[in-house]
């Protein structure tokens, strides 16, 4: 039973990818996440300048995920060079960018395509500003810096969406065309906690992102929709927890997927017991490779 995947050229062991955000700003936590199963590694995201991020508290725990308001903390496309700096990784490195404008997410590329495998942009953070809104929300935002990372490596690109629009499918499709060899879904869904007796939000910038199982089937929705729509590989990403989750979003149409907030709510075993149960399913279910059951809930 064969759980290694080849994904924009690239061999992976298996099809969970360690997701931006999560344990994965050094190169000791990229390790330990392959050490613990992971197939790949997508990094925080990346910079033009480092960044400290907003104040404590920074994440609200819910019953059924995790509202976080990290404000894009990193040591910048420099620091994140040296840091980087002497290491071989034997495993798929994704590196996760973002920026203001389609300039600034090019020139990102260009000097972090000696170390990335492969280039995640990050078209999604709930609270970035650039363009004076969410960059990501708007279709011809989204087009522009993926032709302009685009021309500025070799690297393949994989576009990460917002969730926070009325149809998913139209970043999709304008990420397709502008060249995008991937597309992945999704980052995380604006929410808000409110402290009931300070009366007020609870995190210091008071909207966040929302995160872990209570967005699966809105993730799941999100995959099932662009892969239903585009020709381009979607990867899954949103409240994937339990090997049943993976195996919807693999039926949903997704090509490998990415893990985030199971990490933080159960551990680095995560990555074992997923890995394990897609295989037990797939000999039980008679098919010999991952590969043959993605997209299988379109038709
Ligand atoms: O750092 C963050 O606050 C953050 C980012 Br960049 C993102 O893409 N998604 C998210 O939920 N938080």
């Amino acid at each position: 039973t064969k759980l290694s995947i080849n994904l924009l050229g690239i061999e992976f062991e298996n099809p969970l990818i360690l997701a931006s955000g999560i344990n994965d700003k050094v190169p000791e936590q990229w390790i330990r996440a392959h050490e613990e199963g992971a197939g790949g590694v997508v990094t925080k995201s990346i910079g033009i300048e480092p960044r400290k991020g907003y104040d404590n508290p920074t994440i609200v725990e819910l019953p059924y995920g995790l509202i976080n308001a990290m404000g894009l903390p990193n040591p910048g496309w420099k620091g994140f060079l040296e840091m980087a700096e002497g290491y071989t990784f034997d495993f798929p490195l994704i590196v996760s960018i973002f920026g203001g404008t389609p300039e600034e997410f090019a020139f990102l590329a260009e000097k972090l395509s000696d170390v990335a495998d492969a280039f995640e942009l990050n078209l999604s953070c709930p609270h970035a500003k650039g363009y004076g809104m969410e960059l990501g929300q708007k279709p011809e935002n989204v087009y522009e810096v993926v032709r302009a990372v685009k021309d500025a490596t070799d690297k393949p690109v994989i576009a990460k969406l917002t969730p926070n629009i009325d149809d998913i499918t139209k970043l999709g499709l304008v990420a397709e065309k502008a060249g995008a060899d991937a597309v992945s879904a999704i980052n995380t869904l604006k929410a808000i906690a409110i402290d009931i007796y300070a009366r007020r939000p609870i995190l210091s910038n008071r909207v966040g992102g929302y995160s872990g199982p209570g967005v699966k089937p809105v993730a799941l929705r999100a995959v099932y929709d662009l892969a239903r729509t585009l020709d381009i590989p979607v990867i899954g990403i949103g409240g994937i927890t339990t090997w049943q989750d993976a195996v919807e979003f693999l039926l949903a149409g997704a090509s490998a997927l990415q893990i985030g907030t199971a990490v933080y709510i159960r551990g680095w075993n995560v990555f074992r017991e997923i890995n394990e149960g897609i295989k037990r399913y797939l000999e039980e279910e008679g098919f010999s490779s991952v590969e043959e059951i993605v997209g299988l809930a379109l038709e």
